[in-house]
């Protein structure tokens, strides 16, 4: 065969694999306990009534269902979708709200309509690699600032960007994950995201918020989403259908200032003229029967008791010299292992006894977090879930006495 690739882009000469998504191939395996993707629990999936409201959505409103949509997705879908985000105190109609193919799809375009090669986005580190890898396929550079127990470090923040705008670096936005974050499963707390706002305000710069994860809370209060803050502007929101119904309807929503969901129509009538008609009505059928808040219930019920059980297991059979968060939500609880450790090399040893998990430094684009690793706890049944922890233990131990 010819070896036609000297045709490739510059950009895509550029493009970075995602971990993940290689990870996803390896952990296919059925002997293998694995951590490593973020996939929810098929256990969640509600079947049965999607079968009946595939066949009444077919019934009643096929050659619609059926059809090419708007690029910007069904308008009763939208509107819902308006009136879910002003429960939770965003001030939206469904003119804000764009649907597309997934979260991952809404990164893509950001990039797409915010980046040229060399401009700069500020994320966090760790960060959703996804995300990363949207963004770097548009040529950027991505600055890091740390994160604690309350998410990212806003004064750090502040601190970066003012040492870049001496440099006359001006960044386009900041990316963050603010609830249950991936991978660090950390909450911004309320003092932050006001104070991240302020940032945005005075800087002038956009803040992206994604989230999946805020409707799967196990315990302690809920805070706002930053957007809920924004009466300018500044915030494009994101969340999807993934985590709390199906990432194989491949449906996700943006909530932005008008302006900025209209370029980013105009960038996806390019991409794929508009999203899965089909399921963007099952979604909507779904939320109209009332079925959604009750079905989000029923997942917490079943990742509660995985959470605790990952924890319990951690600490019962980690050994010394480890510290791992205890996520009040989400699908991921984050390991920090002794500096010597190197996850990405022990993973090869992780493989070896049949349980897998990300390591850290995919999450970091500075190179750091090489100590660190990503468990999800979702997908494994609960009995996998001790069994691979132990597993890991055994792994981590041995590591341990190496040094
Ligand atoms: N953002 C974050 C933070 C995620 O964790 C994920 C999926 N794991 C996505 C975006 C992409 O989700 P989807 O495309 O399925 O909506
Ligand atoms: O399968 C994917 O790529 C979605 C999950 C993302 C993650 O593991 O963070």
């Amino acid at each position: 065969m010819r070896d036609l690739s000297r045709l490739f882009s510059d950009r895509a000469k550029k493009f970075r694999k995602s971990e993940i998504r290689e990870l996803l191939k390896v952990t296919e395996s059925p002997d293998i306990i694995s951590f490593a993707g973020g996939l929810p629990n098929p256990a969640t999936f509600p079947v049965k009534e999607l079968q009946d409201i595939s066949s009444y959505v077919l019934k009643n409103h096929g050659k619609e269902a059926l059809q090419y949509g708007t690029t910007e997705g069904y308008k009763e879908l939208r509107r819902v979708l308006a009136e879910r985000a002003y429960k939770d105190g965003i001030d939206a109609t469904e003119e804000n709200v764009l649907i597309t193919g997934g979260s991952q799809q809404a990164l893509d375009i950001i990039g797409k309509i915010f980046l040229e090669p060399g401009d700069t986005a500020i994320v966090g580190l760790p960060s959703y690699l996804g995300g990363l890898n949207a963004f770097r396929s548009y040529e950027c550079n991505m600055v890091g600032i740390p994160l604690d127990k309350d998410g990212i470090i806003v004064d750090i923040l502040e601190e970066k960007i003012k040492e870049l705008l001496k440099k006359e670096v001006i960044p386009k936005f900041i990316y963050v994950i603010p609830t249950f974050q991936n991978p660090a499963g950390v909450v911004l707390s309320e003092k932050r995201r006001k104070k991240l706002l302020d940032i945005a305000k005075e800087y002038d710069l956009l803040i992206i918020e994604d989230d999946p994860y805020s409707k799967l809370r196990y315990n302690g209060e809920s805070v706002k989403p930053i957007k809920s803050f924004d009466d300018e502007g500044y915030v494009l929101y994101m969340s999807t259908f993934s985590k709390i119904l199906s990432p194989g309807f491949r449906l996700a929503w943006v909530i932005g200032d008008e302006d900025i969901i209209k370029k980013m129509v105009i960038a996806k009538q390019a991409m794929d003229l508009c999203t899965n008609t089909f399921t963007q009505h099952l979604a909507y059928e779904f939320i109209r029967r009332g079925s959604l808040d009750l079905h989000i219930l029923k997942i917490i019920e079943i990742y509660k008791p995985k959470r605790d059980i990952m924890i319990k297991s951690v600490e019962e059979h980690f050994p010394e010299g480890y510290s791992c968060n205890r996520p009040e939500g989400g699908m991921f609880a984050w390991v920090t292992l002794p500096e010597h450790i190197d996850t990405e090399k022990m993973f090869i040893e992780a493989i070896k006894e049949k349980v897998a998990y990300v390591h850290g430094k995919a999450f970091h684009v500075d190179g750091s977090g090489g100590n660190t690793m990503r468990l999800n706890f979702s997908y494994p049944s609960n009995e996998q879930i001790e069994e691979g922890i132990k597993r890991l233990a055994k792994v981590i131990e041995k590591e341990m006495k190496k040094k």
